[in-house]
């Protein structure tokens, strides 16, 4: 028999592990109930600035607020900078996290240094506010070949692009953790439409069955690219999935950054305690486009990004923190110094021209390359020599030396 904490108090509870051969079941029907979300997602502060006490959730001290207020804008000027580099041609693409910025500063916010982050494409911020630079973290979005970060530096993984794969990775690792016995708790990070994918089912499964040390948290910013969150689910809600796996569910304000760090930061408490994962719902919005490449006014009316772009998390924070006389406009005047100083850093790295190597295509899928790859290679070689050859013969402007006349005019 384990004794395990009852996941909503520090009472604990008997429940027998389990043992397929003896066919007993790890938690019994008359706990279900702690495992269901709420009805309404959790909030602290609401879009007024105005606080709602809470039973279960207590509010982050103003220290902490004012921490979070500062990645907010920090945050919000990141995203804003790499828009801009995608229209002036310095980063392929650029998944904004525009209007989530909670979410994501809260989720590295949570982790102590010996934990991990997995993070999706839309996640640079998160990344970014545990430590991975901004010039290192838009190493892969400006087309580089790999990676722009050693993972290992600063523990967060590649950011994933394959919906959910990162999920039971982030499973895998923190399962080999508990196993060595060490004292490490996995954040792993998800959008709405990652839930419809198998790679969740599995890995919430996994780690249910093995109370394995992970969060999962899910921004739910309503859209899949195009596809909304009516057509994704007929869940009650996303974090009412939980209950299938055997563990907790949560639904949280994803605006409201003190109720995010408070609902987040009470999971990773009990996965640091054994008492297993954790799904998390933060119900947020995507207030831009999927990327540059969509055009979301073709899927969605104005007004409705209007009503989220109201509920903004900056400007509730801002409010409250003035309120408590924990904020000036002194800080703001600083914190706007510090982000502009961020920004310029950012534009000037990335607009230095990169060196890469074309071969770099072909190297490091297989231990030796392929007949189909070789070809491609060596056409790829031979167009490249044959440009540089022609470069070297003055370029373009080649065809104005006086043969090169003569020829066109013949
Ligand atoms: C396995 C897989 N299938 C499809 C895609 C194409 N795709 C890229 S982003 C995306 C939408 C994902 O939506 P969501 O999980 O809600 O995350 P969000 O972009 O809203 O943060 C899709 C379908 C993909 N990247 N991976
Ligand atoms: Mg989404």
């Amino acid at each position: 028999m384990l004794r395990r904490r009852n996941v909503f108090g520090t009472e604990a509870v008997d429940v027998k592990p389990h043992d397929p051969k003896a066919g007993t079941v790890s938690i019994s029907v008359e706990h279900a109930p702690v495992l269901l979300p709420r009805e309404t997602p959790v909030q602290l502060i609401d879009e007024t600035g105005t606080t709602h006490a809470d039973d279960t959730y207590a509010m982050p001290s103003n220290e902490r607020l004012a921490a979070a207020y500062r990645a907010l804008v920090n945050g919000r000027r990141l995203n804003d900078q790499c828009s801009a580099l995608v229209r002036q041609g310095r980063l392929a693409v650029y998944p904004s996290s525009h209007g989530q910025e909670a979410c994501q500063v809260a989720a590295s916010l949570v982790l102590s240094e010996n934990d991990w982050l997995f993070p999706t494409y839309r996640d640079t911020v998160a990344i970014v506010n545990r430590g991975v630079t901004p010039e290192e973290a838009l190493v892969l979005l400006r087309g580089d070949w790999h990676s722009g970060y050693d993972p290992k530096r600063t523990r967060v993984a590649p950011q994933a692009t394959p919906l959910a794969t990162q999920l039971l990775h982030a499973v895998g690792l923190a399962h080999a953790a508990t196993l060595r016995g060490e004292d490490t708790v996995v954040m792993a990070l998800c959008g709405d439409g990652a839930t419809s994918e198998g790679d969740f089912h599995e890995a919430l499964n996994f780690a249910a069955v093995f109370m394995v040390p992970v969060v999962f948290f899910v921004q739910n910013n309503e859209f899949a690219i195009s596809v909304p969150l009516a057509k994704q689910t007929h869940a009650p809600s996303l974090a009412h999935k939980a209950i299938g796996y055997g563990m907790p569910g949560q639904r949280v304000d994803g605006n409201d950054v003190a109720a995010v760090l408070a609902v987040l930061g009470e999971a990773v408490d009990r996965a640091r305690t054994g008492g297993g994962p954790t799904l998390i719902e933060a119900h947020t919005y995507r207030m831009q486009a999927h990327t540059n490449a969509d055009d979301d006014t073709r899927y969605r009316e104005r007004d409705e990004v209007k009503a989220w772009v109201d509920r903004d998390p900056l400007t509730r924070m801002r409010a409250y923190l003035s309120a408590a006389g924990a904020w000036s406009a002194e800080d703001d005047s600083a914190l706007a110094a510090e982000a502009e100083t961020m920004a310029s850093a950012l534009r000037d790295a990335l607009n230095s021209e990169v060196e890469v190597d074309p071969e770099d295509l072909f190297r490091y899928v297989y231990a030796s390359r392929p007949p189909h790859l070789d070809r491609q290679w060596n056409k790829l070689k031979d167009e490249l020599e044959r440009t540089a050859a022609f470069e070297a013969a003055g370029g373009a402007g080649a065809g104005t030396t006086e043969s090169g006349t003569k020829e066109q005019k013949s």
